[in-house]
């Protein structure tokens, strides 16, 4: 497992006391909370001998590998080196960084609980992985906290490490969190740009839960909606280029949705121009809409340029399943590289899917037969054989990273009765994925669904839109003014978000 991707959004520590775990057995609530959502586990028993310590340790990593999720141990380095798990999680009062870092080498996962600015700067000097930062609230769990901080102590530790030169070390934030306050302790502990909490760590929000597997899926929304403004404030921080290799119909309206949400578009179809341009911290967009031999040329050797440097590739499969020609563009460009996110309606992924598939699509548009967890399982299934995010949209449109998936139900009717939107979804996208490299392609994937669709609810209901020509320069408008206020640091428009 390569350390440096690890994704903290939804952090389970566990328990195996009565009091939280009850009489369950605790690798069944793991995995029904990792199923639901949970990225990353850390075994925190402090109470059990030995053996009993790595007999379970044993058993919940047979659960995380098989989901491919990291399972680290709590202070209790020696179990840690004797199960080989993915690493460790120390307390001030635990074993020193460095003598952990010694017995576990270079290549393990090693977090440090900070509770100051002091702390926190300190064990990223040391070289911690990650940092789980608190007590945000106090809490029952664990009743010898030092000092409650809350959200404010929190954004202040975050301010410092960004000035410090930890603007990119992962933290998670712990004590007190569940569904109910999640997504308002990530928005008001953000000191976005400058740096914002990567996830929340919990005990008893999954490991008391009734369903385990249901609260894991519930504080993952929560926590990926309470991510939203800090992808969207990264935006209007790097104004990331977004790349566009895409169709003669959309090139305006794409560059203008580009600026709208606050990334720097280039149309260049010329992949001599790829080496280039991926050198400059962007994303690309390849969008097949109107394909021809020579576009399919570009295509391939500008996704290579980008796979080479690095940065990130949206793919558009527009139309995918139309005609045969389609169809094998697909599977040409599938093989040639990689891609952050792949977007298409229910159609086109199907046809990435399978791209020997004769079902016949009829021209570009969309329409929808799949229930939405089929469309679940298609995206879940196409995400784990491309490695790639994908996104099925629809009047629902369905986000997944190969494990975890969510659905978005936001949008407005006029996006399907004017030409470009799906495409402009896709340039969107980029400029999310570009702006949020080295966190969660997942993330970034819903913040642009979240920002595009809300901001065509909301030019949809204006009163000075009378159908799709004058939804269009709403819409602009709109997508422009949820930017501008989420930088200005009013998120009231993310209320109106339906992530699930
Ligand atoms: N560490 P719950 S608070 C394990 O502040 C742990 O360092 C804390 O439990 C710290 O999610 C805590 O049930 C317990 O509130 C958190
Ligand atoms: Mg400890």
């Amino acid at each position: 497992m390569d350390k440096t991707k690890v994704d903290y959004s939804v952090y389970l520590v566990t328990d195996s006391t009565p009091a939280i775990l009850g009489t369950r057995d605790l690798t069944s609530v793991v995995e029904a909370a990792v199923r639901g959502g949970v990225s990353i586990v850390q075994y925190r028993d402090k109470h059990s001998d030995r053996d009993t310590a790595v007999a379970t340790a044993r058993k919940l990593l047979q659960v995380t590998r098989r989901f491919g999720v990291p399972l680290l141990v709590n202070d209790r380095v020696d179990v840690a080196v004797e199960v080989g798990c993915e690493g460790v999680h120390i307390g001030q009062d635990d074993m020193a960084y460095e003598e952990a870092r010694k017995l576990l080498g270079p290549n393990k996962i090693i977090g440090v609980t900070a509770s100051s600015i002091e702390e926190a700067l300190a064990a990223s000097k040391a070289g911690a992985d990650y940092l789980g930062l608190g007590t945000v609230y106090a809490t029952p769990t664990k009743k010898d906290t030092k000092s409650i901080i809350g959200p404010s102590g929190i954004r202040s530790i975050l301010q410092a490490l960004a000035s410090s030169g930890y603007a990119s070390l992962p933290t998670v934030c712990i004590g007190g969190i569940n569904a109910h306050n999640a997504t308002s302790v990530l928005l008001e502990s953000s000191a976005a740009p400058a740096k914002s909490l990567d996830g929340i760590a919990v005990v008893s929000a999954l490991v008391a839960a009734e369903d385990p597997a249901a609260a894991a899926r519930d504080l993952l929304a929560k926590v990926v909606t309470g991510r939203v403004p800090d992808v969207l404030r990264a935006v209007a921080e790097g104004t990331p280029l977004s790349h566009n290799m895409t169709n003669l119909v959309v090139q305006n309206f794409a560059a203008n949705v580009a600026l709208a949400v606050g990334a720097s578009p280039i149309m260049a179809n010329y992949a001599e121009e790829a080496a280039d341009l991926a050198k400059l911290g962007g994303a690309l967009v390849i969008n097949m809409g109107t394909v021809t031999p020579e576009g399919l040329k570009n295509h391939i050797q500008a996704i290579q340029a980008y796979n080479a440097a690095g940065g990130p590739v949206v793919l558009d499969p527009v139309g995918a399943g139309a005609t045969s020609i389609r169809r094998s563009a697909v599977k040409t460009l599938l093989s040639t590289g990689k891609f952050s996110i792949i977007k298409g309606n229910e159609r086109e992924i199907h046809t990435v899917s399978d791209t020997s598939s004769s079902v016949v699509q009829r021209g570009v548009d969309s329409s929808s037969t799949l229930s939405v967890p089929q469309r679940a399982a298609l995206a879940r299934s196409v995400s784990r054989t491309t490695g790639a995010v994908v996104v099925v949209t629809g009047r629902t449109d369905v986000v997944s990273d190969g494990v975890r998936t969510l659905r978005i139900d936001n949008g407005h009717e006029y996006l399907g009765r004017v030409t470009g939107t799906g495409c402009t979804l896709g340039t969107t996208l980029s400029a999310m994925v570009a702006a949020f490299k080295g966190k969660s392609a997942l993330v970034a994937a819903v913040a642009g669904l979240v920002m595009y669709e809300v901001a065509a609810e909301r030019a949809g209901v204006r009163s000075d839109v009378r159908g799709p020509g004058t939804f269009v320069p709403a819409f602009l408008d709109e997508l422009s003014a949820v930017r501008e206020e989420t930088v200005r640091g009013d998120v009231k428009w993310l209320a109106g978000a339906k992530v699930e």
